[in-house]
């Protein structure tokens, strides 16, 4: 067990994660439990700034969680992935789980991962901070990602009654929402409350 590091490795030949209970970072331990995948989980304090020491920004130079390294890459080697995206997209052709074979559901799988990932995260994110965590209250902000926020959750809306979206449960898609959506869940007294929407999974 090397010793000198924030973070020591006890199980080398696990996949390791790097990465705290947010709601990008959980996306992550969700899809490790849910493939059965043997990791090792190292917790990165980002009150405390551990995403800006150089052991972190090694695994990933955009200082976030999560972060993962896997010791046996598609090439057999140790690679190390940044952005829960390519994450789960890395978990599921690892394991072939998660992603549908056929190509036409595997394009619309990773549609609305990436709509998750462009969208659903940062904006919620936004809403989050502007409406919730901003010691100042900036109307045209709370106003800006409110909307934003409220129009993310009626396209989701949309292709839930269409039963598009959760047609395929065990998908990327699923669990990347299944945190962001924390986010316009607090509690069901925010501008962006869920309980509008009657589709969304609870
Ligand atoms: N697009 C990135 C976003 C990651 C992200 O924003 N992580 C936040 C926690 S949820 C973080 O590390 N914040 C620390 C900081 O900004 O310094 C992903 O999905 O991995």
């Amino acid at each position: 067990m090397s010793t000198d590091l924030k973070w020591p490795i006890e199980h080398p030949d696990r996949i390791q994660l790097y990465s705290l209970a947010t709601p990008n970072g959980q996306k992550v331990g969700v899809a490790l439990e849910e493939l059965g995948l043997p990791y090792e989980a190292h917790k990165v304090n980002i009150l405390e700034g551990e995403q800006f020491t150089d052991e972190f920004k090694a695994i990933n130079p955009n200082s976030k969680i999560p972060a993962l390294v896997d010791p046996n890459g598609p090439d057999g080697r140790s690679l190390a992935i940044f952005e829960s995206g390519a994450i789960l997209l890395h978990l599921a052709e690892k394991t072939g789980k998660l992603l549908p074979a056929d190509p036409r559901r595997r394009s619309e799988c990773v549609q609305w991962l990436f709509f998750q990932m462009a969208n659903v995260g940062p904006m919620f994110g936004q809403f989050g901070h502007f409406y919730q965590f901003s010691k100042e209250k900036l109307p045209y902000a709370i106003e800006r990602y409110t909307n934003e926020t409220r129009r993310l959750l009626g396209v989701l809306e949309t292709q839930l009654t269409r039963g598009i979206i959760w047609s395929a449960m065990s998908t990327p898609l699923p669990i990347s929402l299944r945190s962001p959506g924390s986010v316009a869940r607090t509690g069901d007294t925010t501008p962006a409350t869920i309980s509008n929407y009657k589709n969304f999974p609870r």
